[in-house]
């Protein structure tokens, strides 16, 4: 079995990506929270992850960092992670990676905050630009994919993980929604180890 060093619930959305991966495709594995934010926190993290940031996986001697590179391992173990259509596996690949390396503005606008209700009155424009293409790209996905299955390429992927954080942020910031986007932000926030992430966040402020 795998280990899985995750920080806080409640504001670590990177690690909210492989942890949920490996949970809906039931690869069993090991939890490791470190909390964030404390004195200790990068030390006890360095223990585990060369780069001092979580997550990192660990599977007997090896040692996997960065989210995507996380999903992508699990993918190996689990390959419907992915979608079987090369195409359709492409732009998977496509928008999880766009997720990686962008959207700056919506992390830094509306941090993930998974067990607060903060409706957000004035976002920036850049933070509406990512917002639209965000939602532009759920919609192409569902209109094009939805009749396989309820997540983004029909059975769920990596491609949803790497959203799931997306997820949260838009129920915390109150943002509306079109239709499509709407039943798969629901269909998301339904799922039990969804359900039990915020749970945990909650949890975790008492
Ligand atoms: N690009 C990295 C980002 C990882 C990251 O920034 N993790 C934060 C928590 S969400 C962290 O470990 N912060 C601890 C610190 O900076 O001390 C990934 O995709 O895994």
């Amino acid at each position: 079995m795998f280990k899985l060093i995750i920080g806080d619930r409640n504001y670590s959305s990177w690690s909210l990506r492989p942890w949920l991966a490996a949970k809906q495709a039931g690869l069993p594995f090991e939890e490791i929270s470190v909390p964030l934010r404390q004195a200790t926190t990068k030390a006890e993290i360095l223990k585990y992850s060369p780069t001092g940031k979580v997550p990192c996986l660990i599977d007997g001697d090896t040692v996997v960092w960065e989210s995507l590179s996380i999903c992508e391992y699990l993918a190996e173990k689990a390959p419907t992670l992915w979608p079987s259509d090369v195409r359709a596996r492409a732009e998977a690949r496509s928008i999880a990676s766009e997720m990686h390396s962008g959207f700056a503005a919506l992390r830094q606008g509306m941090p993930l905050d998974v067990r607060a209700s903060l409706p957000f009155s004035t976002p920036s424009v850049e933070v509406e630009a990512d917002v639209a293409r965000i939602v532009s790209m759920w919609q192409d996905c569902r209109q094009r994919h939805g009749q396989k299955g309820p997540f983004l390429f029909g059975g769920f992927t990596n491609a949803d993980a790497m959203y799931a954080p997306v997820v949260f942020r838009f129920l915390t910031y109150h943002v509306d929604l079109p239709e499509a986007s709407r039943q798969w932000v629901e269909t998301m926030a339904a799922l039990p180890a969804m359900q039990e992430w915020r749970q945990a966040s909650i949890a975790e402020a008492r």
